[in-house]
This record gives C-alpha cells, structure tokens and sequence, in this order.
C-alpha cells in the first residue's frame, strides 16, 4: 500500500465491495470518508467500512462521513451474528462527522414528494442530502456534540421546528422520539468516538497501509456528477483528501472500479441505457438491484466518453473492470466512444455540464464481437477469449490507464490480476 484509495467511476455499484473485500485482507486501516448508509457493498455494509472482516484492521468512519448512529449499531450486531468477534474494539468514528437524523430522512422524503415527475432524484431516502445540507448551513449536529446533552437536544429542536414551518404535514417526525434515542446511544457511543484527523495523521505519520474505501461514485459527485441527480458529498478524489484529511504524498494507488456495462439507480441521464433487451438482459443476468434499497438498476452499455470524464477527475493510477462475465452470453457488446451533436454533427468527445444539451446529443457506438463463452473460471489474461482481451485492451487504450484487475465472477476468487 501505503495509502490506497478505491473509487466508483461511474453511477455506483461497480463491484467496489468486492476489490475492498481483498484489499482489506492485507490492509492495517480501513476508512470511509465521505457518503453514509446510502452506500451498500453487500448484505451487511453499507456505513461501515468493509476492513471489519479483517481482525487485524482498525476502521475509521471519518469527518467526511455523515453517520447514522442507528445503522452503526445494526451493521455492528449482524456482523457479531455472522461470527465476527471484536469488531467493537475495530472501529472509530471521528469526532468531526456529522451525525445523520431520522429527521434528515423525514427531510428527504418531503422533498423527494415536492418533486414531480422525472424531477424527481430517487435518493436512498436516507437522509443524506438533507445531513450534507444542514452540515452546509451550519446547522448541523456533529458527533462530539451527541455528548453534550443540552446543545444535542436544542439544535434539534430547532432544526424540527425550522423543518416543520418548511414543509407542514409532508414533514413526518416525532423529535421526542430521537432524542430518547439519543439518551441511549449517548451511553453507547463513547469508546467509539475519536479525533478523526489525528488518528489519520498517526497512521500515515507510521507508515501503517491505509485503505480508503470510496463510496456511491463520481457520476454521482456533489460537484462533477451529473448534478442535481447526484448525491450530497464528493465522491471522488478530492472526498477522500478532505474527508479524511490525508496526506496526498503517502498517496500510492488510486483504483477506478468500471463495470463492463454500465448501471444507474433513481433518476437522470444515462445515455448508454439500454430500454430493450440488452438492457432487461444485463438486469437480470447482472442481478442488478440496489443493495440499500432493493430497487431495479437502469441497465446500459459501457459509456467511455464517461469513463474519459471521470478519469480526467479523479486521475486513477489504474482500472478494476468489474462483471466482465456478465457479458458471457452477448454476440454483441456496444461500447459508447462519443457523442453526436445531431445538428451540427460535431463529434463531442467531453462530458457536458448541461443536462438539456446532453439530452439532445446522440451516442456514437463502436461494436464488439462477443466472446459466447463462460470466463468464470479464467485466472489469467492471456486465457482469457481473444475477444474480451480485445475489449479489456480497447478500454486501456482509450482511457490511457492500465487495467489491473479484472472481475470474473462475483466469488474472491474470480478475479484476474495482471
Ligand atoms: P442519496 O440517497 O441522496 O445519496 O441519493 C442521491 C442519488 O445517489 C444515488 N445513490 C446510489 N446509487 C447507487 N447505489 C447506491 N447505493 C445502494 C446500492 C443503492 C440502493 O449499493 O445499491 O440500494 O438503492 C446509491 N446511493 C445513492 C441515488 O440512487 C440517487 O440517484
Ligand atoms: P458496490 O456498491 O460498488 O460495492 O457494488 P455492489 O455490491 O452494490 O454491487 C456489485 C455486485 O456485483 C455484488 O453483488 C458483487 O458480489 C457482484 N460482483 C462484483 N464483482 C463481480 C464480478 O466480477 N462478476 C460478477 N458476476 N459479480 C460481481
Ligand atoms: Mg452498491
């Protein structure tokens, strides 16, 4: 390691729990830093960072984060129930996050109902625009603040008043109840509870490998994602900088996990999407439902010109191609290289920041022949058919950034690495 960071590159769940799962294998730390319990990796973790299977790694849930303290608890009891000891003497979270209510999620359902239509973003409904919202207009609770009573309670009122003037009955919320709550885990909490930055420091300062676990993906970034279908936080490389407060120089490795076809859950473009059979295909071959939430992914082809994009911000130092097996059984596999301005015809090879515009662009695909066999129990790249080293090679080509890894199967096993 050192420090190794592994970011989505595209709209999320791209298989990153999966790269996490071996890499925490050998890691001593493992952090979150940005997003909350919208992230779902597998059945168990969804605010928790993945380093928790492993019993020699120490977790932090950093300042970036915003955590619910209720899904801290339940994460941490179905792990003890799957076996797994000490996991409470394993994981810190940094004094510095912000604390995610049960009022953050009244907030986002209220306004997820004030959306109509296709306006609406289809978020987690956890409360986490809402969390990244009052973090922003400082009136946010952090988690040192859970301890002191009087303010915990206050701000929270206030908040509840504010929202409920805000949006009325659309507003359901007892805060009475979540500050009884409140009395309880602020009994629980204290020996969970760290200095986030300092904790970090000490860990690159002694040269300990860190891995940072990314969570959601870029497309879905606060400020390049494809804004306003986006999450709250900064989901990329600049998320983890801050939400941890790393040392960039320790920094070795930055991972882009890519599927090899593309998925989007909730509301917004998605060009490569495909309505029809590849699509329905893809879905049900991919099992491509929300770990969160259960909900159906959109299902498309593989879109580099987004791949380009999120390179371009978040500069990995190499790919993770995630469910290559997925496209087994494909004749044809499409691959999305640019975009078609059907008026003027210009060829656009950039991701643009208007949606409306995007909307009006046509796909410019380049298509592959598929392979037709299983490759689940390849192990190396050189077995692999010639035409998904075809497709693997095109895809480092076009991006200029090696692939490392390759996904072969959803066991830990089934994974080339070159
Ligand atoms: P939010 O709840 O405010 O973060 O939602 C805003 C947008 O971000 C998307 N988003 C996600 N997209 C994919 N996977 C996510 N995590 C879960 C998973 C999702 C699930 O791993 O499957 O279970 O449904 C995730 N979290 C947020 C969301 O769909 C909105 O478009
Ligand atoms: P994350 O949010 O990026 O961690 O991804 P999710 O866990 O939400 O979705 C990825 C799903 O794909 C998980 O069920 C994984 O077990 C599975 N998976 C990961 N890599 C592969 C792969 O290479 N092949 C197959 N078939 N499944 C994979
Ligand atoms: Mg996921």
């Amino acid at each position: 390691m050192p420090t190794t960071i592994i970011l989505g590159s595209q709209w999320g769940d791209e298989g990153k729990g999966k790269l996490s799962d071996i890499l925490c294998q050998k890691a001593q730390i493992c952090a979150r830093a940005a997003g909350g319990h919208n992230a779902g990796h597998s059945v168990v973790f969804h605010l928790l960072p993945s380093g928790l299977i492993n019993p020699n790694c120490e977790n932090l849930i950093g300042s970036g984060v915003v955590v619910n303290v209720e899904a801290f608890f339940k994460e941490l009891n179905a792990l003890e129930e799957k076996g797994l000891k000490h996991v409470r003497e394993k994981i810190l979270i940094s004094d510095r996050a912000h604390v995610n209510l049960t009022l953050h999620a009244a907030v986002d359902r209220a306004e997820e109902a004030q959306l109509e239509g296709n306006k609406k973003i289809g978020t987690t409904g956890r409360g986490i625009g809402p969390s990244y919202a009052t973090k922003a207009s400082r009136k946010g609770i952090r988690v040192h603040e859970i301890f002191k009573e009087a303010v915990f309670e206050k701000k929270l009122r206030t908040l509840a008043e504010g929202y409920k003037k805000q949006f009325g009955e659309l507003f359901e919320y007892d805060v009475e109840e979540e500050i009884a709550r409140f009395r309880e885990y602020r009994k629980l909490l204290p020996n969970f509870v760290c200095d986030g930055p300092n904790f970090i420091d000490q860990a690159q300062k002694s040269g300990r490998d860190l891995l940072i676990e990314g969570a959601n993906a870029l497309m879905l970034d606060i400020d390049y994602g494809t804004y306003p279908y986006v999450t709250s936080s900064n989901t990329g490389f600049g998320g983890a900088v801050t939400g941890l407060a790393l040392d960039y120089k320790q920094i070795k490795e930055v991972i882009g996990v890519v599927k090899a076809y593309t998925t989007r859950v909730g509301g917004g473009p998605f060009k490569t999407e495909d309505l029809g059979e590849a699509g329905t295909k893809l879905q049900e071959i991919g099992r491509e439902w929300g770990v969160s939430t259960g909900r159906r992914r959109r299902c498309g082809w593989l879109d580099l010109v987004v791949l380009k994009y999120s390179q371009l911000i978040n500069n990995y130092t190499s790919w993770n191609l995630t469910k290559l097996d997925i496209l087994d059984t494909f004749p044809t596999i499409k691959v999305a290289v640019a975009y078609k301005d059907k008026e003027t015809g210009e060829v656009i090879e950039h991701f643009p920041a208007d949606l409306d515009y995007l909307d009006t662009l046509e796909v410019v695909y380049k298509e592959f022949e598929g392979w037709q066999t299983p490759i689940t129990s390849v192990k190396t790249f050189d077995a692999l058919p010639v035409q998904a080293q075809a497709y693997v090679k095109f895809i480092e080509e076009f991006t200029g950034i090696p692939v490392k890894w390759i996904g072969t199967g959803p066991a830990r096993d089934d994974m080339i690495y070159l």
